[in-house]
């Protein structure tokens, strides 16, 4: 009911929400140089979690200062293995506290415990990586008649690092570990819906991380985003958002010539070939788009499923729809867990709307499901839409909600024109049980990660980001280091 979820989100949270909820820079905890804060929220209750300080150009102008102070007089003169211990003490950290800081992020992000248990793992886990590929000899030596050449790579200083709100804290590892690792400062903003998490972590590792290596700004996209992206002693600017404000940020970067990686949105297809077994496909494809309320850059949003299981496929994926338990996230019974905002569930609802008015069934969902004890949450019952046209906006936005929508196909080019025609090129994937298949779809797909008969799955060593308007750069994988340092050739003459 209602009240058992309300009296168990309080509990909860009297027990994990961090008592600093001011920013962290150059190792204090400090108020806004406005004094202003503003609420995040926990997103199945609608209660507000913690008042958490509003920054601004002014606090950010601080944090920068700070990091490069901290740059110079100590992280610049870090051997490789200093930066190695530090790296892999905050992994051990974030594991020692994964159940506490697990719930937090259930509470902050909507998330089930279940699954913010796993992006505790793959935050430890990023750490940890990024701690051996600082290993890596990157270096280049070249000799001549006369001289000899070498090429090194040094940091950039201070980096910005802007994050979003669908894994607050993972995503805040697969940039703080690189950036670290590589041997820079950060500067970086958690997305104001979900702040808690980084904020906490900043309170389990402050000792270990010396001051001013990492400074939390918190606060709104255009008052604390914006003046990083803009500042002019920000050497590199690292972003998971969306599409528009990404844009934005690369405009704003041309200014001071500043680079750039960009991880936004996507839509990715799933293809279903002719031989897939139905049930498998089921499994996979329901993960592909349910997982973390379909709040995953790559979601698998777009099915084209081949005509010969069609029917098979949408009956199992119906039953799957109908079945998931949608409620209280940190419930370890629930499959669904609401949407990260009031915000979020009108984007998806007008996507839907405008759906309905194309001409869309609804095999499943299209709606906030059917339960009083929810209604005060942000929940969005899992979605399937079938018939319509794929120039749709519903087909080509990305919805970042709960939702597919399906296509049938009988012809494999026109198929894969289709699955192709969006301006995203993130992820995709493919089902079935032919290598050729498999192996020719994997390559026709236009995207930057592609999944065969499985899906989410990543390792750290395999790089993650986007083609045509999902991205540019990569993240994950000893490449990242690159995006976090510059190149020098250093030529002796020896004449
Ligand atoms: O994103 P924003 P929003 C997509 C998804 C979602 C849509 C809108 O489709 O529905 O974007 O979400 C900061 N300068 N993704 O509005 O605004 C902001 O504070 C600098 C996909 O929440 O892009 C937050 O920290 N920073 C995505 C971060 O950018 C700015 C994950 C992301 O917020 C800024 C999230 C500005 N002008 C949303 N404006 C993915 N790729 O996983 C905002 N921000």
């Amino acid at each position: 009911s209602k009240e058992t979820i309300l009296s168990r989100h309080r509990e909860a949270a009297a027990e994990v929400v961090p008592d600093h909820t001011q920013m962290y820079i150059g190792g204090e905890w400090q108020a806004a140089a406005s004094g202003e804060t503003f609420d995040t929220l926990d997103p199945t209750t609608g209660e507000v979690l913690a008042s958490v300080a509003r920054g601004g150009a002014e606090d950010v102008d601080r944090a920068v200062e700070a990091a490069w102070e901290a740059f110079d007089e100590e992280w610049a003169d870090t051997t490789e293995s200093e930066r190695q211990a530090v790296l892999l003490e905050i992994a051990d950290r974030v594991e020692e506290h994964a159940e506490e800081l697990a719930k937090l992020e259930t509470l902050d992000n909507g998330k089930t415990l279940m699954e913010a248990r796993i992006d505790m793992g793959s935050t430890a886990e990023q750490f940890r990586y990024f701690a051996g590929a600082i290993e890596i000899d990157r270096g280049q030596t070249e000799s001549g008649d006369g001289y000899h050449g070498q090429v090194i790579k040094e940091p950039y200083g201070v980096v910005g690092q802007i994050i979003p709100w669908n894994f607050p804290l993972t995503m805040a590892s697969w940039k703080l570990a690189p950036a670290l690792a590589a041997g820079n400062c950060s500067v970086i903003k958690p997305a104001e819906q979900t702040p808690l998490s980084l904020l906490r972590l900043m309170e389990i590792v402050g000792d270990v991380v010396p001051d001013g290596v990492v400074n939390v700004v918190t606060g709104y996209g255009e008052e604390a985003g914006e003046p990083i992206s803009t500042h002019e002693d920000v050497r590199k600017i690292a972003f998971t958002g969306s599409t528009t404000v990404g844009k934005q940020i690369m405009r704003n970067a041309a200014d001071t010539v500043t680079d750039v990686t960009l991880e936004l949105g996507g839509k990715s297809p799933i293809v279903v070939h002719e031989d897939a077994d139905p049930h498998e496909a089921v499994e996979t494809i329901a993960f592909a788009i349910f997982a973390n309320t379909g709040e995953c850059c790559e979601a698998g949003s777009r099915l084209f499923v081949h005509e010969d299981v069609a029917d098979a496929v949408l009956e199992g994926l119906q039953g799957a729809a109908e079945g998931m338990t949608v409620g209280d996230p940190l419930d370890e019974e629930t499959d669904l867990g609401p949407k990260v905002s009031r915000e979020q569930v009108e984007r998806t609802m007008e996507y839907l709307e405008s759906a309905k008015e194309g001409g869309a069934e609804f095999l499943a969902g299209g709606d906030a499901p059917d339960d009083e004890a929810l209604e005060d949450g942000c929940f969005v019952a899992p979605t399937l839409v079938e018939g319509l046209d794929h120039d749709h906006e519903a087909v080509q936005e990305e919805i970042f909600g709960p939702v597919l929508e399906v296509f049938r196909w009988e012809d494999y080019d026109e198929m894969i024109e289709l699955a192709n025609d969006v301006d995203y090129g993130l992820a995709g994937g493919v089902i079935t049980n032919d290598i050729e298949k498999a192996d020719r779809t994997a390559r026709d797909i236009e995207a930057g990660y592609i999944w065969v008969n499985t899906w989410h799955e990543m390792s750290p060593g395999l790089p993650y980001g986007g083609y045509k308007q999902s991205g540019i750069g990569r993240e994950m994988s000893v490449d990242t280091l690159d995006h976090y340092t510059q190149t020098k050739s250093i030529k002796y003459g020896l004449d």
